[in-house]
């Protein structure tokens, strides 16, 4: 009799739960078609702006494209998403949705790295925010814009405004462990979106880079043991709440769009736009009551 073939195996770590860990009234096209609708029936007095910030390289571009190819039902490729050195989008963008994001706009930035000095200059979310910064400002790492530049505007109207900023991660970095530099940083960040009443969301991007069966499966992503994980890691850094932290998977890899895609990114946009309404209502409200 060998010692090894009796021993007990330990059996290997779940990577699903039982029962999903986000818990949805519905599924499939079903819950696809409600969030549609909900996000339809949003009509905005004035079109809400949205801010993606986040570390270099986390899928901010790519989660730009994952929405508006949502919006209009097939692949739309308009910001430029891949890898360098240092941040790859270095300029500031506006893209204006079609179809179901007619309504809004969405901006992005250069991405936010842990040394000082590099990527995105923390001082920027304050004429970010006011809507300051004109379109192709060419960030740059040492300073922050200044009212000198021709890319300043000095009376942005309402619509150039932030109405809800959406934070983006990457969820495999979440799970490793996030360099404390950025913690810092991205903190310094909410504290000056919390001044300005901005709304904040938060995405989870490439879960399938982080778990197997995700990338069998999108629609595990709601069962994914490294998932719940990655969200409730987010949640204590960033101290957001887990229902404002959205996991998804960019369209990076698919040619086409599928139900089991769209429905993360549709929950995460239905939350971001809802929230950019209520801001603008807010606004507005406010301003009503100054006259
Ligand atoms: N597998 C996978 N790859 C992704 C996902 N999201 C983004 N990527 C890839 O990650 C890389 C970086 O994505 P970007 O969208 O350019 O990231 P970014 O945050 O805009 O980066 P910077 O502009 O450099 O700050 C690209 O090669 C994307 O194809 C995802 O959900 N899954
Ligand atoms: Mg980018």
């Amino acid at each position: 009799m060998g010692g090894s073939e009796s021993r007990p195996q330990t059996p290997p770590p779940k990577l699903l739960t039982d029962t999903p860990w986000r818990s949805l009234k519905e599924s499939g096209e079903t819950l696809e078609n409600t969030i549609v609708q909900d996000i339809k029936r949003l009509g905005p007095e004035k079109s809400p702006g949205i801010l993606l910030l986040g570390p270099v390289g986390a899928g901010k571009s790519s989660f730009i494209n994952s929405c508006l190819s949502v919006g209009i039902g097939r692949k739309k490729s308009i910001a430029q998403t891949g890898s360098d050195e240092g941040s790859y989008t270095l300029e500031f963008k506006r893209y204006k949705g079609s179809d179901l994001l007619k309504n809004f706009r969405f901006m992005d930035c250069m991405g936010i790295e842990g040394a000082f000095g590099k990527g995105f200059h923390p001082n920027d979310i304050i004429f970010l925010l006011e809507g300051h910064v004109k379109r192709n400002y060419k960030f740059d790492q040492d300073r922050p814009m200044d009212k000198e530049s021709k890319f300043y505007r000095p009376n942005p109207t309402f619509e150039e405004k932030t109405h809800c900023v959406v934070f983006v991660i990457d969820a495999k970095a979440m799970n490793d462990g996030i360099p404390q530099a950025y913690v810092d940083k991205i903190k310094w960040l909410q504290k000056e979106i919390k001044k300005a009443d901005v709304p904040r969301a938060l995405i989870l991007t490439k879960c399938d880079l982080l778990c197997s069966k995700v990338q069998e499966n999108v629609n595990n992503i709601f069962r994914s043991v490294k998932v719940e994980r990655a969200v409730k890691a987010a949640s204590e850094v960033f101290a957001i709440d887990i229902s404002s932290i959205h996991p998804v998977v960019n369209y990076e890899v698919d040619v086409e769009l599928s139900t089991a895609n769209n429905v993360p990114i549709l929950l995460a946009l239905r939350q971001i736009l809802q929230y950019a309404c209520d801001r603008v209502e807010y606004v507005l409200d406010d301003s009503d009551e100054d006259d």
